[in-house]
């Protein structure tokens, strides 16, 4: 490939992620540049980053408000959240969720939660403040980083070793109106030429919201963060960069599940290092290591059931993992990466309940009965991987990509109860062989138009909760749970087509026009889900409806498909106007009905002004009714809704900027089709949970 024909694709490629990121922050070019840790993508080294990739900067200057979790996935087209409340909050891609998705920290850090229901999902042991970046590969294009099945989101947090020398920092504080909630972040970081340190703060504390109608949602929560970041740089082509935070849930309540956190408390060690330019033929070599726990207590004292029975869960999840890529050049301009990764989670809990009524006349018992339910029965899930992926560009028009990934993968169950042991009577340690493959082009057509095809074979073995769960209901609906020790792996056979084009206009009112779309088409085989086995008996309270037992099996055929689309129109210099479609229709042919959680059509509309100093946005998002449903999962069909959010922002002096923004200012009382239903709740029945009414916010940050 021609010097010019890179070029123009460097352009190009920036060109349209730009549309992603809305702002970019432009780094000062210093004169030595430091070896940088490897995320996802990489900006400025397009032809390194993979085919369907995305991110989305989160605007670092020019801010409105305080973050929270849903924030950081909103403006990404295709993204959409599966709630609990106002805590708990997983991200869904195109109908892809929980471990589909391979979500992570600073390319490749993982936290997996301890709760069998959720409640401290990765999200929840991070400050949304502290996320700089959130980078998405859309589909099993790239194996890299770790067994990718529906795609890969990596949440990267501040780059230290990016930012100009000196010391740098940052304090801001945010209130909102809906559920008296405040949130603070304090931030400081010295970046010197050979050692650099980051220090981070957060604290928030929310109350219950409201919905449209004033009708309080349990869904309040505290929690504290802090993390430490140390790099060192021994000479100009090393890296070594060593992190630790610790996050504190307290208090937090679900509306969506049976129990409310007493205590959520977790810890993340890291380390990475870099070599780079080896030599010719090898030129960089990136290592890491890391350790993550999670501890979880709940309980459903406040819960109505609290009265028949009292249970405490105490439960906790070590995972740990690492990995060793060599990126080599055995030819000029051909990018092969070579590499080894491990990742394993161990789990270990107990439920203890105390038996206070009798459950069929509901008079208390003159002597309670005490129990211990074991929710993890001491499993544990280990991948070892190895991987190698090549990147060559066939002319100075395509580049291909061409991957390979195999994992070994052992679980093993150390604790079983008895009953699963008589459920399952070959039970024992399984080891499962996944091949992931992935073959793609970037076609650049001319420098304003880029085209992209894809295949992907994405391989995910089953989940802990799905090999092992023992009678606990950890699904939307009140059904029991039974795991199934020998589940097949699921595989995602997906194909995707895409177009992203640009197109500036000098001296006119308008000034640039950015689109886009992408097209997909998933066959699965052996997806998993959970559906009634009649020949399962209901272990807890057998006489409360539903008294069938759901078994996690594969199924036979399945697939999935759609499309995003986004049109974005610059004009009068500091105006823009975009336009995002998402759509995924999914399709469960044994049951002869949609695939769990399959997201509704998402319209957005966005109107926005910036200047140095001063700053606005009014977004509308229109979600449709969704009627594409699976009955088997408990789901019912759920309107459409509209919903139309302001923010305006300004910054009076160099270091201070202020926001205010106005989220639901129609005070719609609406929930979204992916939200849990209220459970165990005094004032509701099990009807879906209604998203926030109406909120207003205020935030101020003094940075320098
Ligand atoms: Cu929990």
């Amino acid at each position: 490939m021609n010097k010019s024909a890179m070029a123009k694709l460097c352009v190009l490629l920036f060109g349209t992620t730009l549309s992603y990121a809305q702002i970019t922050t432009v780094q000062d070019s210093l004169i030595k540049k430091p070896v940088q840790l490897d995320e996802v993508l990489v900006e400025g080294k397009k032809m390194s980053d993979p085919v369907f990739s995305a991110y989305k900067s989160e605007p670092e200057k020019k801010v409105f408000q305080s973050k929270n979790v849903a924030d950081l996935f909103k403006g990404i087209n295709g993204f959409n959240l599966i709630k609990r409340g106002n805590y708990a909050i997983d991200p869904s891609f195109r109908a892809s969720q929980y471990e589909q998705l391979n979500v992570q920290f600073n390319g490749g850090t993982k936290v997996m939660h301890a709760c069998p229901n959720r409640m401290d999902p990765i999200t929840t042991h991070v400050i949304p403040e502290e996320i700089e970046r959130v980078e998405v590969v859309k589909g099993p294009y790239t194996f890299r980083y770790g067994p990718t099945f529906g795609g890969i989101v990596n949440l990267v947090t501040q780059e230290v070793e990016k930012q100009d020398k000196g010391y740098h920092g940052k304090v801001n504080f945010g209130g909102e109106n809906n559920g008296n909630a405040i949130t603070s972040f304090a931030n400081v970081k010295y970046v010197g030429e050979q050692f650099d340190a980051n220090l981070n703060f957060g604290f928030r504390d929310f109350g219950n919201y409201e919905d449209g109608d004033g009708n309080e949602v349990p869904s309040s929560f505290r929690s504290t963060d802090y993390g430490l970041q140390v790099g060192y740089n021994p000479t100009d082509d090393q890296r070594i960069q060593l992190g630790f935070r610790q996050s504190f849930g307290r208090d937090v309540l679900h509306a969506g599940l049976p129990m409310d956190t007493e205590i959520d408390d977790s810890n993340v060690l890291s380390l990475d290092y870099k070599l780079d330019n080896i030599s010719d033929g090898l030129k960089t070599l990136s290592a890491k290591l890391y350790r993550s726990k999670v501890d979880h207590v709940m309980t459903n004292e406040l819960r109505p059931s609290f009265m028949m029975v009292e249970a405490v869960s105490e439960v906790d999840a070590t995972t740990l993992g690492g990995r060793v890529e060599l990126e080599w050049r055995p030819v000029d301009q051909f990018k092969l990466y070579t590499g080894i990764d491990a990742f394993s989670v161990a789990r270990t809990g107990n439920r203890n309940r105390l038996v206070k009524r009798n459950m069929m006349t509901g008079e208390p018992l003159p002597m309670p009965m005490e129990f211990e339910d074991e929710v993890w029965q001491d499993s544990q899930i280990d991948d070892f991987g190895a991987f190698v992926e090549g990147k060559y560009p066939l002319s100075d028009k395509f580049l291909l990509n061409v991957g390979f990934r195999y994992d070994l993968v052992r679980s093993t169950i150390n604790a079983p109860a008895d009953d699963f042991v008589a459920e399952y009577p070959e039970l024992d340690s399984r080891t499962e062989n996944n091949l992931s493959a992935t073959a793609s082009i970037k076609y650049m057509v001319s420098s304003n138009l880029l085209l992209e095809l894809a295949y992907g074979r994405g391989v995910r073995s089953a989940n802990m909760i799905e090999r092992f769960i023992n009678h606990f209901t950890v699904g939307q609906d009140p059904y029991e749970y039974v795991g199934n020790p020998f589940l097949d792996a699921e595989v995602n056979n997906q194909f995707e087509l895409g177009i992203k084009a640009n197109a500036n206009f000098e001296g006119y009112a308008i000034n640039r026009l950015d689109y886009g779309a992408s097209v997909f088409y998933s066959l699965y085989d052996n997806y998993i889900v959970a559906v009634i086995d009649p020949s399962l008996n209901k272990k807890y309270m057998p006489m409360v409806e539903p008294t069938e037992v759901k078994r996690f099996i594969n199924l036979d055929e399945a697939y999935k498909t759609g499309f995003e689309l986004y049109g974005e129109l610059a004009f009068l210099k500091d105006f823009a106007f975009k336009t995002e479609l998402s759509y995924v229709y999914t399709k469960n042919q044994d049951l002869d009905e949609s695939l769990p959680l399959t997201p509704p059509l998402v319209t957005r509309f966005n109107l926005s002004f910036e200047q140095e100093k001063i700053w606005a946005r009014a977004t509308y998002t229109l979600t449709s009714e969704q009627s594409d449903i699976a009955p088997s999962f408990g789901e019912r069909t759920t309107d459409g809704y509209g919903v139309m959010d302001l923010s305006f922002g300004v910054r009076p002096f160099q270091h201070l900027t202020v926001g205010v923004a106005a989220s639901n200012i129609f005070d719609e009382t609406y929930n979204n089709h992916l939200n849990f239903s209220f459970v165990n709740q005094a004032d509701y029945g099990r009807v879906p949970i209604n998203d926030p009414g109406r909120n207003l916010s205020a935030f101020i940050q003094y940075s320098f």
